[in-house]
């Protein structure tokens, strides 16, 4: 639950995003309207991206060279100081100025994440390959799980910083962010989303290897229910949440 803002970090996992970061930082600098820190977290682009961070002198910058985007949030969210951590990628895809209305709605609802969901987009700038995957990955994790989620794949999301840290994540990759779905609902922490827009990517290119990483989301969901009381735990935890929704 989380009932007041004190700080925000904002973390922000950057790979050869040079032609993208500055808009993205610059935005949240100036819309973000609550005390914050505004952490890149890069994997040794070879692009220019480290050099623009370092000019922006009101970004924290974490080099981390290991791969993976799990790896690279997970740094962020160690040296993060805020007791709510907002995550966005650094491409310039999503809408970063929605980012007052993730943070108010966590208030309002007193839940642990809010999602910005791509769903409700009315440019549907989403391609249709990662709209299917994601749609089919989503239904089986609500089923499963017992969410009403809509979106499971966004990666714009702010989540409490103390709730974060109270689970075990071990996803290196892109189904890191699959994996504190699954344990934030087996803990029966409150999750909400927020419609949101999304734009194509204008530079560089995307990093999702999207067998591999569907073969990894697919394996965090049914692992997750390997535990023979995840479900049971799960409804439980709906039907006391509920009222929160
Ligand atoms: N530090 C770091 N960032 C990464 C890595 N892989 C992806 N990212 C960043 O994570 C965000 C999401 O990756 P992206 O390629 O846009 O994936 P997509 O949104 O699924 O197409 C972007 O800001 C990437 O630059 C990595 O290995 N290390
Ligand atoms: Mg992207």
């Amino acid at each position: 639950m989380t009932s007041k803002v004190e700080l925000v970090s904002v973390v922000i996992p950057t790979l050869n995003e040079a032609g993208n970061i500055l808009e993205a930082v610059t935005n949240i600098e100036k819309d973000l309207a609550y005390p914050k820190e505004i952490i890149v977290v890069d994997g040794n682009s070879t692009d220019g991206t480290i050099e623009i961070v370092k000019d922006a002198s009101f970004c924290k910058l974490i080099i981390e060279p290991r791969r993976g985007y799990g790896i690279a949030l997970k740094a962020g969210i160690k040296k993060a100081k805020g007791n709510i951590i907002v995550m966005v990628d650094g491409d310039g895809t999503y809408e970063v100025r929605h980012i007052n209305r993730l943070l108010s709605r966590m208030i309002e609802k007193d839940a642990d994440m809010v999602l910005a969901t791509r769903m409700y987009d009315p440019n549907k700038a989403m391609g249709l390959m990662n709209f299917v995957g994601n749609k089919v990955i989503t239904f089986f994790y609500d089923f499963f799980y017992s969410q009403f989620l809509s979106d499971s794949q966004s990666g714009f999301r702010a989540i409490s910083h103390e709730a974060i840290d109270s689970v075990e994540l071990k996803e290196g990759d892109m189904a890191f962010a699959t994996e504190m779905l699954v344990e934030f609902a087996k803990e029966g922490y409150n999750m909400v989303e927020i419609p949101t827009t999304y734009k194509a990517r204008k530079y560089g290119k995307t990093k999702l290897k999207k067998f591999k990483s569907g073969i990894e989301i697919f394996s965090t969901i049914f692992r997750g229910l390997l535990d023979a009381d995840t479900i049971r735990t799960c409804q439980k935890h709906w039907k006391e949440n509920r009222l929160k929704r």
